[in-house]
């Protein structure tokens, strides 16, 4: 029997690392789409590399955009998958507030080329396609926690945009009876998470700060409630869903949510430093309350954490709590890490990675700084 094939949007990014793995050890052939950039931005799939010029490969990569239609038109011609995984998106809250236009353009109509294409291929019956949607729908708090019947109210660019790309989605699912699927997932990090997003700048922070490389954090909206989960497990669930019988719409959570601020504390925690927080607002700070690790030398009341309100977003998305039921209870979706567990494997790998840039500190190198 053929081995099913996947084109994966967005396989240079976290989740689409995760689920490249996770499918080809499924034994699919893999394709990928990446985008042309002028540095190497492969980093998180290198591992899966296969030279191009033996026989037997199963993973490929492909220069394209969401934007280009023209472009994907043609990859899915010539790569005629069995499972489409939309992935691709400028999907940082933030920045989508400074790039509205190109969100909409990537992360709306993007969705909407590749549906497209599928029906001009006319390859409705052979093709499904699975929507990265997001809790960020949600918005402004309409109802805790948030389920599939939950009530949308985007805050951002972003979220906007991905509005349009779930409904037209459920539209070409109805019009034209396309296996298409939304999983509505909450946040989910890794070791591999993007460096901007709020729980790797602060791992990444706090590896350093123990480790003597930098002297604090600066961060925005401490009071945010997130619900937080690992890639790992989330990438399982885009594939289950697309083997589901019928296609239909889930949200996958882990079902408690935590503030930013208490993510700050569990990391520190991890090198044994207790944090005690003063002050209100942007005059916010963390202060390290006592060390009881003997390996980070670090002194007793220095400030390591403070509010920069450039971090602040126009309008922020306070509260998000998910409801995976649906998911446990028809597809048998079992997560296998809580938070406690993420933030050990964050934080193992970034301290990790925080130890190789100290024996090149301490060998004379300088060490680079990132805008974050
Ligand atoms: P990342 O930001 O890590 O990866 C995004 C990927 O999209 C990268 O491969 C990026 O390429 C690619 N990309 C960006 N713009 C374009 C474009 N115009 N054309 C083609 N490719 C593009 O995101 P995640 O892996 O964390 O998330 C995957 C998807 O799931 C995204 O759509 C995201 O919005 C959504 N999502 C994520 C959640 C999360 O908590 N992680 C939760 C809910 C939804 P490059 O590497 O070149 O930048
Ligand atoms: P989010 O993730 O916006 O939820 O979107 P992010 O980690 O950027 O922010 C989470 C919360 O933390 C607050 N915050 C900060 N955020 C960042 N990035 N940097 C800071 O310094 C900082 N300080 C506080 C934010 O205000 C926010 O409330 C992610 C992305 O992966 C989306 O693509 C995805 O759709 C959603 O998760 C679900």
């Amino acid at each position: 029997m053929k081995n099913k094939v996947a084109l994966i949007t967005g396989v240079t990014g976290q989740d689409g690392a995760y689920l490249s793995e996770f499918l080809l050890k499924k034994g699919y052939e893999v394709h990928g789409i990446k985008r042309r950039s002028s540095l190497f931005n492969t980093d998180r799939i290198d591992h899966l590399y296969q030279d191009p010029h033996n026989d037997n490969i199963n993973f490929f990569l492909h220069y394209g955009d969401l934007t280009d239609s023209t472009n994907l038109t043609r990859i899915i011609q010539e790569v005629q998958p069995d499972e489409i995984y939309n992935l691709a998106a400028m999907s940082h809250v933030h920045v989508s507030f400074e790039m509205p236009e190109y969100t909409a353009n990537a992360d709306g109509i993007g969705t909407l080329r590749l549906l497209e294409a599928i029906r001009l291929l006319g390859m409705e019956k052979k093709t499904r396609i699975y929507q990265a949607s997001t809790s960020e729908l949600y918005g402004k708090v309409q109802e805790v926690p948030q389920t599939e019947k939950t009530p949308f109210y985007p805050r951002s660019p972003y979220a906007v945009a991905k509005m349009y790309a779930y409904w037209i989605t459920v539209n070409y699912r109805e019009a034209y009876g396309i296996y298409a699927c939304n999983g509505i997932l909450f946040n989910h990090e890794s070791p591999i998470r993007g460096e901007t997003f709020v729980t790797r700048k602060i791992t990444r922070a706090t590896s350093k700060i123990a480790l003597g490389l930098q002297d604090k954090i600066y961060l925005g909206n401490l009071d945010a409630q997130r619900d937080w989960g690992h890639a790992k497990d989330y990438i399982r669930m885009m594939w289950m869903i697309l083997q589901a019988d019928e296609p239909e719409d889930w949200v996958i959570a882990t079902g408690k949510t935590t503030p930013v601020r208490d993510f700050v504390k569990m990391c520190f925690s991890h090198v044994g430093v207790e944090l005690e927080f003063k002050g209100t607002g942007p005059d916010e700070k963390g202060y390290i309350k006592s060390c009881g690790n003997p390996k980070y030398q670090l002194e007793i009341g220095k400030e390591v954490i403070a509010v920069d309100p450039k971090y602040f977003r126009p309008t922020e998305v306070d509260l998000l709590i998910g409801d995976a039921t649906k998911a446990k209870e028809k597809l048998g979706w079992i997560p296998k890490y809580d938070l406690p567990a993420l933030v050990d494997d964050m934080m193992s790998s970034d301290i990790k990675l925080m130890e190789q840039q100290q024996y090149l500190k301490d060998a004379g190198y300088e060490i680079k700084n990132y805008f974050e």
